[in-house]
């Protein structure tokens, strides 16, 4: 899944696609980079973001959708609200990516049932003005069993609402009311998501608890722009785990780690061992 954010100021890559014309050109080129799925979001999520008013946030997304669906993507629709996701639907977008898993606005669960789209209910606890201070999980199940628990809740909430359970994905929502020493543990821990029995996105790249990992060694976190490698390595391991997607910015570099891993893959499968 590329990212597409029709934003003036997202953590990864504010501002540098705000306008219609830029972020299809960004779209057409992730989709000749090899991507499967591309993510039209009109809204960003960082921490200490303030919200865009409904037509603002329609504004941005919506020909952009159109403009990439008729140059012949499949296209999701980043958004917590159900009027953007109706509009978005209607332009030709097949996925909705919720990234509060029908909570910030419950609608959006009859508007993805009635369109019988595709759904991915992403982990959060609360819009990004507070999320931080969220980010508590009790002991002993910690936070990939509270998560576990909480996506569990999203699942039948999304279920009884009428969308298919082969049309739900789950999303552990990296970042969103959690520290980087949880966002950790909870990638170690997915194996409990998993449990679940339904696909997994996962949205790793750029995050800040990559830039933390990377940090210089008075604490000065990597540049945005200089993560993709890790997030490439934990690319490779998350493909390991049999995840469902993995949500990126370098959608090219990605294919060439998956080229690699698919192909070692296909090569143990035919019983070789790989020295
Ligand atoms: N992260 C962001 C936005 N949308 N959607 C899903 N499903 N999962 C994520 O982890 C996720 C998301 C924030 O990242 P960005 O500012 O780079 O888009």
């Amino acid at each position: 899944m590329g990212v597409v954010n029709v934003t003036p100021d997202s953590f990864s890559d504010g501002g540098r696609y705000a306008s219609t014309e830029t972020a299809i050109a960004h779209g057409r080129r992730l989709l000749a980079d090899g991507a499967d799925l591309l993510d039209v979001g009109g809204e960003s999520t960082r921490p200490g973001a303030t919200r865009p008013v409904v037509a603002e946030e329609l504004a941005r997304v919506i020909p952009v959708i159109s403009g990439l669906v008729a140059a012949g993507a499949v296209v999701s629709v980043d958004t917590m609200r159900a009027e953007v996701a109706a509009a978005a639907l209607d332009a030709g977008a097949v996925v909705v990516n919720d990234v509060s898993g029908g909570l910030a606005d419950p609608a959006v669960l009859d508007v993805v049932a009635g369109a019988g789209a595709t759904y991915v209910a992403m982990h959060w606890r609360g819009h990004s003005d507070r999320m931080q201070q969220q980010a508590v999980y009790a002991e002993p199940d910690g936070v990939a069993g509270a998560v576990r628990q909480e996506l569990a809740e999203r699942v039948a909430a999304a279920t009884s609402a009428g969308i298919a359970p082969e049309r739900l994905v789950l999303d552990p929502g990296l970042g969103f009311a959690k520290t980087a020493q949880q966002n950790w543990e909870l990638i170690a821990g997915l194996d409990e998501l998993a449990s679940l029995g339904r696909p997994l996105l996962v949205g790793a790249s750029r995050k800040s608890f990559i830039g933390a990992l990377l940090a210089t060694p008075d604490g000065a976190p990597r540049p945005v722009e200089e993560r993709e490698v890790a997030g490439h390595a934990l690319t490779v391991l998350l493909a390991q785990r049999g995840v469902w997607g993995v949500r990126v910015h370098d959608v090219r570099g990605t294919r060439d780690v998956l080229a690699v891993w698919q192909r070692m893959h296909q090569e143990q499968g035919r019983g070789g061992s790989p020295r």
